[in-house]
């Protein structure tokens, strides 16, 4: 078993959370909640309002999260949803649980960002409904193309400013 430290649309009640639920895909069992023990910026981005952990440790605030336990067929199904590593980087980063204890987990970041991504706001605890206002869009409702632009931020940026 891995462990998977979730800080976006995959925690409970969020637009993804279904999928760790889904014996097709493997088994995740919840563990804990749990946050970094190093700040990072937490962004919501693109317009289709998608939640990045940017990795650039030191910035932004301590992010909230759950802990699953996942088995290497879970594992190897989220690398996929997740597009690791074209989109999504899965690196292992230490995070505390509420009692304390230290565990090393795996975390999807975003390790290859438009420098703007940096003056967005910074979140703490993601919250998809949250009083931000900014609705995500599920990736089956996405323009394809997007999908590509994606693997490229220089496109993504002309798109999203046009
Ligand atoms: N899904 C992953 C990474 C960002 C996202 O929306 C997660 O919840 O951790």
């Amino acid at each position: 078993m891995e462990k998977v430290f979730v800080y976006g649309t995959l925690k409970r009640n969020q637009p993804n959370h279904d999928v760790l639920n889904d014996g097709k895909n493997g088994k995740a069992t919840f563990l804990a909640e749990a946050n970094t023990i190093q700040k990072y910026p937490l962004v919501i981005s693109t317009k289709y309002n998608i939640p990045f952990l940017l990795h650039k440790a030191s910035t932004g605030h301590l992010i909230n999260g759950e802990i699953y336990n996942v088995d290497t067929k879970m594992l190897a199904f989220l690398d996929e949803f997740e597009n690791h590593p074209n989109f999504y980087v899965r690196q292992k980063t230490c995070v505390k649980l509420t009692n304390d204890d230290i565990v090393e987990c795996w975390i999807y970041f975003l390790t290859n960002y438009p420098d703007n991504f940096l003056q967005l706001k910074y979140f703490s605890d993601y919250d998809s409904s949250g009083t931000h206002g900014l609705a995500y869009v599920s990736r089956y409702l996405r323009d394809p193309q997007d999908v590509s632009q994606f693997l490229n931020w220089n496109n993504l940026n002309k798109k999203v400013c046009s």
